[in-house]
């Protein structure tokens, strides 16, 4: 999964970045040009279970792709997302954008003072504008090619009910839509169509304090659809965490009342936001972790893995996770009559553990 960061300038994306990925501040890069890229591994136990089990020769974890970009703002201005930037997001899949809660008086905010609200207004203004300006473009386009006869109607019908969404002070990602449509605006990089995460980044002073807990339900009531999307983190010191061994760090936010970390929860809300799961393939070559959209047929999903093993489909033989531990194994597993031979419309399910059989 790729996940950009985005956020007014001194937000603390950096820094989050940091948390997220382990990396260190000494390696930040000045007068990059572009994003900062790094890949995480996500460290899923059933994965290590399974590979204590197996003993392979590798073991595959997922990977989660994030993306740092500089925050933009001149003149005291919020504006326009640049051109550069939005040439660099096609692939990213969800946005996390970075809200500056932490007060500091050494980075004073790049508007002034510390107003959380208005940021995430300023921010969602300039993320709606973006699309607007794309949609109101191609609206151009598409009416001249009307008039020249061309089959347009679906894509401006399409195109117009987005106008609306986004004139409404919406994002694109709200908009119900069928399968053909999806496919339709795939083509724009649309900002608001992707899943948004906004992270509140406090000062640990600052985690379950009224005060937070007044902005969070604030935010929530002024944009409903942020609802199951809020997170409210205290980046400075999950980055410092980030930067310790596996115990201390466990200790070190236990201290805190952190019950996981911002990596970890993170992690999650990600699967969750953007509908993904995980099944786990086994053997004594390979136990590996596989990211799919939630509920795809098991023939889609022995395609992600090799195409052969879609076109030659014939069955997943299929075991839970859990099952799977309380047996000790497949051999095991299919002595008890605990492998189901699933066909090929059968929805993979989180944790699912799976051997495709096929024939090319
Ligand atoms: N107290 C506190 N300071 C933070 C926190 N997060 C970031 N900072 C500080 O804020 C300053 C800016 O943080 P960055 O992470 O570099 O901000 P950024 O959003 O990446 O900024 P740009 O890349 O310039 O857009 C740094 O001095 C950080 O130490 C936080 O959670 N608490
Ligand atoms: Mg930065």
């Amino acid at each position: 999964m790729r996940i950009g960061i985005i956020g007014l300038p001194l937000s603390g994306k950096t820094t989050l970045f940091e948390a997220l990925t382990g990396s260190s501040p000494e390696n930040r890069h000045s007068g990059r040009q572009g994003p900062d890229i790094k890949v995480v591994k996500v460290m899923d136990d059933r994965v290590t279970h399974l590979a204590e089990m197996y003993h392979p020769k590798k073991v595959t974890y997922a990977e989660m792709e994030y993306l740092d970009f500089a925050g933009i703002v001149k003149d005291g201005q919020t504006r326009e997302m640049d051109g550069a930037f939005l040439k660099s997001i096609g692939k990213i899949e969800a946005f996390i954008h970075v809200v500056r809660v932490f007060p500091d008086r050494v980075f004073p905010h790049p508007l002034g003072k510390v107003d959380p609200l208005r940021d995430i207004e300023r921010f969602h203004t300039d993320l709606i504008l973006s699309d607007l300006s794309i949609i109101e473009k191609r609206l151009e386009r598409l009416r001249k090619d009307m008039k020249r006869g061309l089959p347009v109607k679906e894509e401006t019908a399409l195109l117009q009910r987005c106008q609306g969404v986004l004139e409404d002070e919406t994002f694109l990602n709200q908009l119900e839509l069928d399968a053909a449509a999806r496919q339709r605006l795939r083509g724009y990089d649309f900002l608001t169509l992707r899943p948004m995460i906004v992270a509140l980044n406090v000062h640990e002073d600052q985690l379950g304090s009224p005060e937070v807990e007044t902005l969070t339900r604030q935010v929530e009531e002024k944009y409903p659809f942020l609802k199951d999307s809020l997170f409210v983190v205290a980046g400075g010191i999950e980055m410092e965490i980030a930067q310790l061994s596996g115990e201390d760090a466990v200790e070190f936010l236990e201290d805190l009342g952190i019950e996981e970390s911002a990596m970890n929860r993170l992690i999650h809300l990600c699967y969750r936001k953007l509908g993904r799961i995980s099944f786990f393939t086994v053997g004594e070559d390979e136990v590996k972790a596989w990211t799919i959209p939630k509920g795809l047929p098991a023939v889609k999903a022995a395609g992600v893995i090799h195409s052969d093993f879609e076109r030659g489909f014939i069955k997943a033989e299929v075991i839970a996770y859990d099952d799977l531990m309380k047996v000790g194994g497949i051999p095991a597993a299919r002595q008890k009559g605990l492998l189901r031979l699933e066909g090929k419309d059968y929805p993979v399910k989180d944790g699912d553990v799976i051997t495709f059989r096929f024939n090319v």
